[in-house]
């Protein structure tokens, strides 16, 4: 069934000149990505999500980290965009200027057709090495995710230091250029579209906020509540793949691909 969108959101976006849509696992969650806070799913769920995506975590269990981060590589190497990720590209497209952000490690936003997307937290697909930063090439993975399995980090090739994953973990400064772009676009937006974050880590969900304090319309997406409703002028209670695409429909009428 097609999702309802208040007609006050479809004129906000319909209106807006300069847009940022900010997303969170909750995006991918249709895919069938779990969200991080639901991530350690089957044989993880012994395990703490934000304990082990810390570099204290690597240190100690490197072969539980790396495995554990091989095996969401894997599900995400077999999971597809879906409407919402393809709703994004349609705004990009409407509005060429829209910047996209989003806290997420998988490539769904790119296989979607959105052309750069702002990677705050880094990306599954991009490890380095821990010692001396160099990128490493990506190892083959199975066909199907080995869940549970603990997996011996590769080496580097220039130092023989461990290959980490290329993401950033608690504690651990976000690329600046990204952030640096982030807080931009969002400081020169006017509407500002958040989907699918549970809106608790810092400094990500600081960007609707700051876009807020400066004016900016915030539209949040999410079937529950979060810290941000309070942010937000129009919150959408619903799944980003009905949502959003009832959105940008209401919008601008067709003009999301079938
Ligand atoms: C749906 C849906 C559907 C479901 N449709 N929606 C200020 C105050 C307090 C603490 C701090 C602070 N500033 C910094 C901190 C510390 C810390 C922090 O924020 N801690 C909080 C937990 C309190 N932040 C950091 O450490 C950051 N670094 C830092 O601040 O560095 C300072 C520094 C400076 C200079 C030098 C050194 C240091 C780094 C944060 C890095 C976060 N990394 C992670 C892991 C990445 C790798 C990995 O994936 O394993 O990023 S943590 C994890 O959370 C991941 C996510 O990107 C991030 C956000 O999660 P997200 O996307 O919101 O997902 P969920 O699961 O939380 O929520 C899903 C949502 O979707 C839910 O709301 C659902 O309802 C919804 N949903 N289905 C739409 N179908
Ligand atoms: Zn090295």
């Amino acid at each position: 069934m097609e999702h309802v969108v208040p007609p006050e959101a479809a004129a906000l976006l319909a209106r807006a000149r300069r847009v940022v849509v900010v997303t969170g696992a909750g995006i991918s969650a249709e895919s069938g990505v779990p969200t991080f806070r639901d991530a350690l799913t089957g044989l993880w769920q012994r395990f703490d999500a934000q304990a082990l995506a810390t570099p204290q975590a690597f240190e100690d269990d490197p072969d539980l980290v790396w495995g554990w981060y091989e095996w969401r590589r894997s599900t995400v190497r077999r999971a597809r965009p879906n409407a919402g990720h393809t709703a994004v590209a349609a705004i990009e497209a409407r509005l060429p200027g829209t910047v996209l952000v989003t806290q997420n490690v998988d490539d769904l936003h790119e296989r979607a057709g959105s052309r750069d997307p702002v990677h705050l937290h880094g990306s599954l697909l991009a490890p380095r090495c821990s010692g001396c930063s160099r990128p490493a090439p990506l190892p083959d993975v199975a066909d199907e995710p080995a869940e549970g399995r603990r997996v011996p980090p590769p080496r580097c090739a220039g130092c023989a230091a461990r290959v980490r994953p290329g993401v950033v973990w608690f504690g651990e400064a976000l690329p600046q250029a990204a952030l640096d772009r982030a807080v931009e676009a969002a400081a020169s937006c006017d509407l500002l579209v958040t989907v699918g974050t549970s809106g608790l880590v810092y400094p990500a969900a600081e960007i609707p906020r700051v876009a807020a304090r400066l004016g900016a319309t915030v539209i949040q997406v999410n079937p529950d509540e979060t810290p941000l409703d309070a942010v937000a002028e129009v919150n959408l209670r619903g799944p980003a793949a009905r949502v959003l695409p009832a959105l940008v429909a209401a919008a601008w009428g067709d003009t999301m691909p079938a």
